[in-house]
């Protein structure tokens, strides 16, 4: 019986601001395969489109290699979660119906072989800005996403494509946020903050941020911040007993 389970975040499939969209793709599925004979499950913590929007009746154009993946592995009876991160807030039901995720728009705090896991995407926690949150808001409302979704699919999804474009082109850019340190990372300070009304978690597992954190906060709790999948290609194993972080 496969008892292994993995981690992986961010792979910000088909950015507009990246030209390697297919490599990354391919790279993405030899990884799946990897693990496929070992894993029992996979949880995606996110971002793992740039930009994805879902119509009643219409999805974004590509992705099928991966998508055919996901069905493939479902099919085969390994568990994959997915986890809605800040560029993939508009996934529905076509990811679960289409290909048997089990989808998460919330952190989970999950148990696996007697260790608490504490996952999310990691977008906006322990972060006090108001900016983001109203932003996030707007998103998430369902009238704002109802006009939307009466937009032409070539101006809403053009307009979506941009914005992540115009994101991850920021980040290029500027480069990656450096580790701010145990006080200023956010989500560590979240992490931190969580463990003081319950300190059972064993690990906390993030994405969003884009650099590799592994970080003892006691001696029963760890946090990790995952990397992407655009540069590190991370992935976390949990064997049932260790945790081990890795590059593919
Ligand atoms: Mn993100």
């Amino acid at each position: 019986m496969p008892e292994n389970v993995y981690f992986i975040t961010d792979a910000h499939l088909g950015s507009w601001a990246l030209d390697n969209n297919r490599e990354r793709e391919k790279l993405l599925i030899d990884f799946l395969d990897s693990v496929r004979d070992k894993a029992k499950a996979i949880y995606m913590l996110g971002d793992m489109f740039d930009f994805w929007y879902e119509f009643k009746y219409v999805v974004p154009k590509g992705y099928t290699r991966f998508l055919g993946k996901l069905s493939e592995l479902t099919d085969s009876g390994i568990e994959i979660h997915y986890f809605t991160g800040n560029h993939d807030i508009w996934c529905f039901s076509y990811l679960q119906e289409e290909c048997g995720v089990i989808l998460h728009k919330e952190p989970a705090i999950i148990d696996i072989n007697g260790k608490k896991f504490y996952l999310a995407h990691g977008d906006g926690m322990g972060d006090p800005s108001r900016s983001f949150r109203i932003l996030r808001s707007i998103f998430k409302n369902r009238f704002c996403q109802f006009c939307f979704s009466l937009l032409p699919t070539r101006w809403s999804i053009y307009l979506g494509m941009r914005w992540a474009k115009h994101s991850m082109k920021g980040h290029l850019d500027s480069g990656i946020v450096p580790y701010q340190g145990e006080s200023n990372e956010h989500l560590v300070q979240y992490a931190k903050q969580y463990l003081k009304n319950d300190d059972s978690i064993n690990y906390f597992i993030f994405g969003h941020r884009h650099i590799e954190l592994d970080l003892m906060l006691s001696r029963e709790s760890r946090v990790l911040i995952l990397g992407d999948w655009i540069s590190q290609k991370t992935f976390a194993e949990f064997n049932g007993d260790r945790l081990v972080v890795d590059n593919f």
